[in-house]
């Protein structure tokens, strides 16, 4: 309890790690090719309401536009200069969208992509997205400006130029990544340029950054250019504010780079979290619910005030990047609901739910054929805007996770726990948990093929609480199940593990 208090009090204290969430909100919302305006709209009619912290957009700058495959997600992760116009929109744009999330107290995170410019293989001419003029073949990109002197070229040793084995340090951070023309990041001229991009955003009123591929990266040529960052803007931010990072390491365990090399820089992505959950919630492996018992650090995980957290990225629930087929996506909605749940019942790491978009997968021998394709988009390859349906869910392929109500009401558990230790465990050794937040909240699991009766102490003051799962509270009543809680602490929880979802949830602002 002691080292729980004190690495978060370490992690908050560092100051790159805290992500300046304001009026105890604790959740940032991924909300993956997402247009600025439809971000600005969310942010004031559903984000703030139900207390979101922040969101994490997509990148912002100029990027190069594909026609074959006719344009993925990922055109977005080959930037081709630092204009702030993009597929989710123009700079104009980007400004109100910052401005308005600001005025309600939803932070924005850019995701920064700063290892590279465009694959090597990117042509020539004017296929970007504000239209200016490169030349991937001379490295040429007069918008920035960078020339070929600024890549990486001679450092790296593979015969390819491409990185060609993770096990060789220096090839994972001075060649290519998957083609990907790779900036020398040890220039001062590089280095300027990246943190004036970074310093525009920040000016802007930006909370921080997902900073991509840190791997690829030397911590030294990143701590130098984060050196050179602005403090946030004290239009919304306290003076003083540093920028919060969180850096994409990919460190399953077992490789040379690990995420240790960057936590003192700020945050870092725990790949570990979605991979293991989603065995313990799959039940592969022999894997058990009641063994989370010391889920975190427990499970080899980085220090709590290090981490950032989630159960799948834009990534994992399509086959790149790292996790295996483990990782738990809304195409499983019912684990997915319980694993979402788990994340953000539990104290550990900062934590970040995924709002994706509906495409039309085609698995060949396991590969998903179609994991390059992009959002809902018009015939002319611009992306659609985000549609509410009469029940608040979103329509025209947009998922919209963050809006299932298990999934927001969640978010707002963890906002009322926040502080609260994690207590009153319980498991029948096998895949029906318990456990408390102080005396702020308490969630119930039944993972098994069977169903759960059993009376739990809380830790809650007696009363009757709404579970935010089945339903929520609507004034004096409640719209799914009533919990009882006694004056000693104990109620009774039924769960049949043929229910929609087999959890229940309760906190203090779920009381009647
Ligand atoms: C596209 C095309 C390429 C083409 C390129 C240039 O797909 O064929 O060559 O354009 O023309 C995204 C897409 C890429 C896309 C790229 C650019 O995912 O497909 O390339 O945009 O448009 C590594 C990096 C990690 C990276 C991840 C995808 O370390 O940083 O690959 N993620 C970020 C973004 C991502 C983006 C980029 C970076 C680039 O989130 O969206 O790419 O900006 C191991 C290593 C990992 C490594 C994976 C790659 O993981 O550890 O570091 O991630 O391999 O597969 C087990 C192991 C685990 C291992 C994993 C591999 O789980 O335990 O360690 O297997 O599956």
């Amino acid at each position: 309890m002691k080292l729980f208090i004190l690495t978060t009090l370490f992690g908050l204290g560092l100051p790159q790690h805290n992500p300046h969430f304001k009026d105890g909100r604790t959740t940032i919302v991924h909300l993956f090719e997402w247009r600025w305006s439809d971000i600005a709209a969310e942010c004031e009619r559903f984000l703030a309401p139900k207390g979101f912290g922040g969101v994490q957009i997509s990148p912002p700058n100029e990027h190069i536009v594909l026609d074959n495959p006719w344009r993925p997600w990922w055109q977005r992760y080959q930037p081709i200069s630092y204009n702030l116009c993009s597929r989710s929109g123009s700079e104009k744009e980007f400004i109100d969208m910052v401005t308005r999330c600001n005025n309600v107290g939803v932070n924005i995170y850019v995701d920064a992509v700063i290892n590279h410019m465009c694959g090597s293989s990117g042509g020539e001419g004017n296929h970007s997205s504000c239209g200016s003029w490169f030349s991937a073949s001379k490295k040429d990109f007069p918008s920035v400006p960078y020339s070929a002197w600024d890549f990486n070229v001679n450092k790296c040793r593979t015969a390819t130029g491409n990185i060609e084995n993770y096990g060789d340090i220096a090839q994972v951070r001075d060649c290519r990544l998957v083609s990907l023309l790779d900036l020398a990041l040890e220039k001062d001229y590089v280095r300027a340029k990246v943190a004036e991009f970074m310093n525009k955003l920040i000016d802007l009123g930006v909370a921080g950054f997902r900073v991509d591929a840190c791997k690829h990266m030397w911590p030294g040529d990143l701590q130098n250019v984060y050196g050179r960052l602005h403090n946030l803007n004290s239009t919304w931010f306290p003076n003083h504010s540093r920028p919060f990072i969180f850096q994409e390491v990919i460190d399953l365990g077992g490789e040379v780079i690990s995420s240790r090399e960057y936590i003192h820089l700020g945050r870092v992505t725990e790949f570990k979290y979605g991979a293991k959950l989603g065995k313990v919630f799959r039940k592969w492996q022999e894997e058990k619910l009641c063994y989370t018992r010391t889920w975190g650090e427990g499970w080899g995980f980085m220090s709590d005030g290090n981490a950032i957290v989630f159960v799948d990225n834009h990534d994992n629930q399509r086959g790149h990047g790292a996790g295996g087929s483990s990782i738990i996506t809304f195409w499983d909605p019912r684990l997915y609901k319980m694993a979402v749940g788990y994340m953000l019942a539990h104290p550990y790491g900062v934590a970040r739910v995924m709002s994706s978009y509906r495409w039309n997968r085609n698995f060949v021998n396991g590969k998903d054929q179609s994991d390059w394709l992009g959002p809902p988009s018009n015939i002319n390859g611009s992306t659609k805007a985000v549609p509410l349906n009469p029940d608040q869910t979103c329509g025209d392929g947009w998922v919209c996770e963050h809006r299932w109500r298990q999934i927001t009401n969640m978010a707002i558990f963890r906002n009322v726990v926040n502080g609260q230790p994690h207590t009153n465990w319980w498991d029948n050794q096998s895949n029906q948990v318990a456990f408390g937040r102080g005396n702020r909240g308490f969630i119930v699991f039944n993972n098994d093929g069977w169903d759960l009766d059993v009376t739990l102490n809380t830790g809650m003051p007696g009363g009757t609480y709404c579970d935010v799962i089945s339903g929520q509270k609507d004034g004096n009543r409640c719209t799914g199940k009533q919990i009882l809680v006694r004056n000693d602490g104990n109620a009774l929880f039924k769960i049949t593990y043929t229910d929609e979802d087999p959890f229940v949830a309760i906190h203090a602002e779920s009381k009647l």
